[in-house]
């Protein structure tokens, strides 16, 4: 079969992101032995030329889109931007009969929703290396598509339960010509690597065990340091470790930096850190391994609402986390998520003073949380009567405590005039 394989998000929110979960299906794809083209929409210019030119050489038999983002969870002025993804749907339209398959983060929240409004022929929900390579077998053998895991048809719906590989080894990670770094040089990139799938942790508000599941599932260390040495030798320096956390377990992550220390890769690499049970053994060998910043998803900084948001962890841990890094040169990005359930003014000044306290190198502010189906805070939400029974919560909603809007606004305005480091 030839799958043409297409990465629908052209945003450059925060920094571009390369698609690295694209890759990762285009390679289990290749490897069953089908033939495979994977079209970046990211660097290029015209979308629409770029879709038709593609589609005219390559001819496909089937069309994988992959898409990541659904908005960009800003509460005052939000971006839909499944709407790119559907306008990308539209133009394959356009120029081939093949069955359109979609996957990827964004689709995986919304399995069901998320297929109607694109009019897709189908999704997968989840992790897709393993359904992907089969779904295009039946496909090419005229076998029903029935019980195949996580596999949504538009009139049928779901077809079998998905699953959740527990050995990551067993999918390879890609070859590195399936990133069009080239395209990305201008910009400057970091290569994204993933090492761990699923998330215990259980955060109020967050969508990541929807997308990966709520269970640690771990590639080697051995593997990742070995793929990490190819990119090297291709050329690539810089990473993104894409694990929702970086440091679980501990020993995981201290093995995976020994290793790359062992392998003397002279890389740098960001990752996003957990400030709970932090160990300065693990920090110091992060940063004898090339970590040169970390995301310090802390959320607030006041031990009352991050009881309420479930983190495992508090100010006296934050403030550790902080400083250790801060030791190491490691730089520091904070992440504040104001406005949620039990939020009032004190709590949000304890928050600003505190993180101000910190001296973070930069700190990000939102206002408002966005609701993801599933999560406590979605329960607090529709008790609330913030949003209804029957909201596919597709069309983003956000959670604000009655009430603060207005004054949070201008108080957080007024903060960052102040503030140059402080994103908003
Ligand atoms: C790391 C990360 C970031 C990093 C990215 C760094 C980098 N260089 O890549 C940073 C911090 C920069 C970032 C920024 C943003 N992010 Co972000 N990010 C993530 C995170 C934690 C991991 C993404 C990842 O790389 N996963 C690893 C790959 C391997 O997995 P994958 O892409 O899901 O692919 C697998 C499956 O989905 C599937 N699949 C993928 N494509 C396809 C295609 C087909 C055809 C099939 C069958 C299957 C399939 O198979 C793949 C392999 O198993 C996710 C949350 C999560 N746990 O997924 C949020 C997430 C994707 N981000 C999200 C958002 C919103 C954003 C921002 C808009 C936030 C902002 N306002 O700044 C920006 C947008 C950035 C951009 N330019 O697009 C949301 C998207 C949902 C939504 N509401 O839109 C998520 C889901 C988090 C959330 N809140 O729930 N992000």
């Amino acid at each position: 079969m030839k799958a043409l394989m297409i990465s629908a998000n052209t945003e450059y929110i925060n920094m571009p992101t390369m698609p690295l979960g694209l890759a990762c299906v285009t390679e289990a794809a290749r490897r069953a032995g089908h033939e495979t083209e994977l079209v970046d929409l990211l660097p290029g210019h015209n979308t629409e030329e770029t879709i038709r030119r593609s589609i005219h050489s390559f001819s496909p038999d089937i069309i994988g889109i992959s898409v990541r983002n659904i908005d960009d969870q800003c509460m005052e002025n939000p971006r839909f931007l499944l709407d790119q993804a559907k306008s990308v749907i539209s133009s394959c339209r356009r120029f081939s009969d093949a069955p359109v398959v979609i996957g990827g983060a964004g689709y995986s929240i919304f399995p069901e929703s998320a297929l109607k409004y694109l009019g897709a022929d189908m999704g997968i929900e989840g992790e897709g290396e393993a359904c992907f390579p089969v779904l295009l077998d039946c496909l090419q053998h005229g076998r029903p598509f029935s019980g195949l895991p996580g596999l949504y048809l538009r009139d049928t719906g779901i077809q079998g339960h998905r699953a959740f590989e527990r050995t990551l080894d067993r999918f390879h990670m890609p070859e590195m010509d399936l990133f069009s770094a080239k395209a990305y040089k201008e910009e400057g990139f970091w290569l994204p690597v993933q090492t761990r799938r699923g998330c215990p942790m259980n955060c109020s508000y967050c969508s990541t065990a929807n997308i990966e599941g709520n269970m640690i599932r771990r590639r080697s260390p051995e593997s990742v340091v070995e793929w990490l040495a190819r990119c090297v030798e291709a050329g690539f320096r810089r990473f993104y470790f894409v694990d929702s956390i970086f440091n679980l377990p501990p020993s995981y992550a201290l093995s995976l930096c020994n290793l790359i220390c062992e392998a003397s890769l002279d890389i740098e690499w960001r990752c996003i850190l957990y400030p709970g049970n932090i160990d300065e053994t693990l920090i110091k060998a992060m940063k004898k391994a090339g970590c040169s910043e970390i995301s310090l998803g802390f959320e607030s900084g006041c031990d009352r609402i991050l009881k309420k948001m479930n983190k495992k962890f508090n100010r006296r841990d934050i403030l550790r986390a902080s400083s250790i890094t801060a030791d190491y040169g490691i730089r520091r990005m904070g992440f504040l998520l104001l406005g949620g359930p039990g939020e009032n003014e004190d709590s949000v000044m304890e928050s600003l003073y505190f993180v101000d306290s910190l001296d973070l190198e930069s700190t990000m502010l939102t206002l408002g949380i966005r609701i993801y189906p599933y999560t406590k805070l979605a329960k607090i939400a529709l008790m609330e009567g913030i949003i209804k029974r029957n909201d596919d919560l597709l069309l983003p909603r956000f959670y604000i405590i009655k009430g603060l809007q207005k004054w949070l606004k201008k108080t957080v305005d007024e903060w960052i005039k102040d503030h140059p480091d402080w994103i908003n």
